[in-house]
């Protein structure tokens, strides 16, 4: 095992991967911009190294500043976390080249999953379904044969996108010159590589993702599913596991595809391969590289440590899982806590965090990245912490979120904690009816009440019955801060009165 690791990340995954390291015994080096001295990660880590001024691309994402880190400290090895540095095969690289570990998969690995065609073709070698489509197309007679094999309407896809980044839906032939001409051009300017395909439009599919492990001895295996169908804009917010759309026997002809695939490209360490589900088919869509935001939910369901797994997995050791018949145990969910308005467009929230109180009790974990006097500032991605559940079955799940979420304060900004409220008393979110459009279905969820002076005045009501049953015998004063305690009670008032529109 490695005497030393360093984290190239911040927030709540450089967390989780300090707490995996002081379990496992290794000590740690936390990296540090200039906008975050003061944070959870440096204050846990064993030491900490500046990496550079406040914005990301001058500090977190500058690999030599990060690699250079390492040397002076005697860390053996570099765990990425997820984002950035996690899926760039140039920094695994480079990395290896200053004789590290790189803890994750070999750089080709990354490289030819990253590239959605290479990935597509490697993917149909290995008997894996994916999509019906192309391969890069660059004529519109091509793409026009191609749409017309595959059958209308199609989607226009970036070969060095993924998680829905240049993304076209195209109804018909007609429409295929321009969206072809500006997609490429769009692909080029965000990738620097203009190659672009086609697939078949799933018009209402669920994201469903299994996890897999691999190790340097040999070993594939995966943990099951997560469904990660509750998402805006390509943000997840809320993951679970297992899907209400899986049984057994489809988790087991998903799993064994997803070792297929990670076997095909030689893949060593924790990964996901994602799919499409739609009417009782499942078709390969990308594979993610790196440990993922919503692995909690797995680790619940299988009592697995993934994060312990990578590090062990990385110093060459065989992992130390059994797989278990008896998998998934029971039901997990995971809500992503966010310094954002859910009812302003989820508009940025930045500021102090004043007071932060996190749940416990049975069945809870809490995942974060912040603490008290913690400046949520504008210069990283605005997750704030995870906020995990597992009982025996998914209804005790919700009860047990719900449960959860309003024993969570946090005070100083607007988080997405009223929007999760709204999400675990929809009526299609508790029978698992959900799918990638979800929140297309209901906009209530995420209404921004601009005008609406009765969900208001439903709000001020809320807030005073929120304090009063807190405050027993003295006098009712209002103040910000119970304002934003009473948070998740005031949008459960606001859906309330919307029943009696
Ligand atoms: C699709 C699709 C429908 N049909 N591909 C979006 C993210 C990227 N990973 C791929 N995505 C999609 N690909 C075909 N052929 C619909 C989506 C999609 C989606 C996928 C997963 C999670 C959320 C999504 C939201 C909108 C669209």
């Amino acid at each position: 095992m490695f005497d030393k690791v360093l984290i190239a990340n911040r927030g709540e995954i450089a967390v989780r991967v300090i707490r995996a390291c002081q379990e496992l015994g290794v000590r740690t080096v936390a990296v540090y911009s200039e906008a975050a001295r003061l944070s959870p990660h440096v204050l846990l880590a064993g030491e900490a190294v500046l990496i550079g001024p406040a914005p990301a691309a001058e500090s977190y994402q500058r690999a030599e500043a990060i690699i250079d880190a390492a040397p002076q400290t005697g860390a053996q090895a570099v765990h990425p976390g997820y984002g950035f540095m996690a899926e760039s095969p140039e920094f695994a690289r480079r990395v290896l080249e200053a004789d590290l570990v790189f803890v994750g998969p070999p750089p080709e690995a990354i490289a030819e999953m990253g590239d959605k065609t290479a990935a597509r073709s490697r993917m149909i070698e290995a008997g894996v379904p994916v999509v019906p489509g192309s391969d890069a197309i660059t004529e519109v007679a091509e793409g026009v044969a191609a749409g017309d094999r595959i059958g209308w309407p199609v989607l226009l896809k970036a070969a060095a996108g993924g998680g829905g980044k240049g993304m076209r839906v195209i109804e018909s032939a007609e429409d295929l010159p321009r969206a072809l001409s500006a997609a490429s051009r769009e692909a080029g300017q965000a990738f620097g590589d203009s190659r672009v395909y086609l697939e078949k439009y799933l018009s209402d599919p669920r994201h469903i993702e299994i996890q897999i492990l691999a190790d340097t001895h040999g070993r594939v295996i995966h943990l099951g599913e997560r469904e990660c169908s509750i998402q805006r804009r390509h943000q997840k917010l809320v993951e679970e596991a297992p899907s209400p759309a899986v049984d057994a026997d489809l988790r087991a002809r998903m799993g064994d595809v997803a070792v297929a695939a990670a076997e095909a490209v030689g893949y060593v360490g924790a990964g996901t391969v994602e799919f499409l589900y739609q009417n009782g088919e499942f078709y390969f869509l990308e594979m993610n590289t790196r440990i993922q935001v919503e692995h909690p939910v797995t680790e619940f369901v299988t009592g697995v440590d993934l994060v312990q797994e990578q590090i062990r997995i990385a110093a060459g050791l065989p992992m130390s899982v059994e797989v278990s018949p008896d998998w998934p145990l029971g039901h997990a969910i995971e809500c992503r806590i966010s310094g954002e308005d859910p009812f302003s467009g989820f508009f940025p929230s930045s500021g102090r965090i004043r007071a932060l109180e996190v749940p416990c009790g049975p069945g809870v974990r809490w995942d974060g990245g912040i603490m008290e006097h913690y400046e949520v500032g504008l210069n990283y991605d605005p997750l704030l912490g995870k906020l995990i559940v597992h009982a025996a079955t998914r209804d005790q799940a919700i009860l047990r979120m719900r449960r959860a979420l309003r024993e969570l304060q946090i005070e100083g900004i607007r988080t997405t904690q009223p929007f999760h409220l709204g999400v675990l008393d929809e009526e299609d979110f508790k029978a698992g009816d959900i799918s990638v459009r979800y929140l297309d279905r209901h906009p209530e969820l995420v209404e921004t009440g601009e005008g609406d002076w009765q969900a208001r005045a439903a709000a001020v009501a809320a807030t005073l019955l929120e304090h009063r049953t807190r405050v027993s015998g003295g006098g009712v004063t209002v103040t910000a801060a119970s304002a934003a305690r009473a948070t998740g009670a005031i949008s459960e008032w606001r859906r309330r009165l919307g029943t009696f529109d």
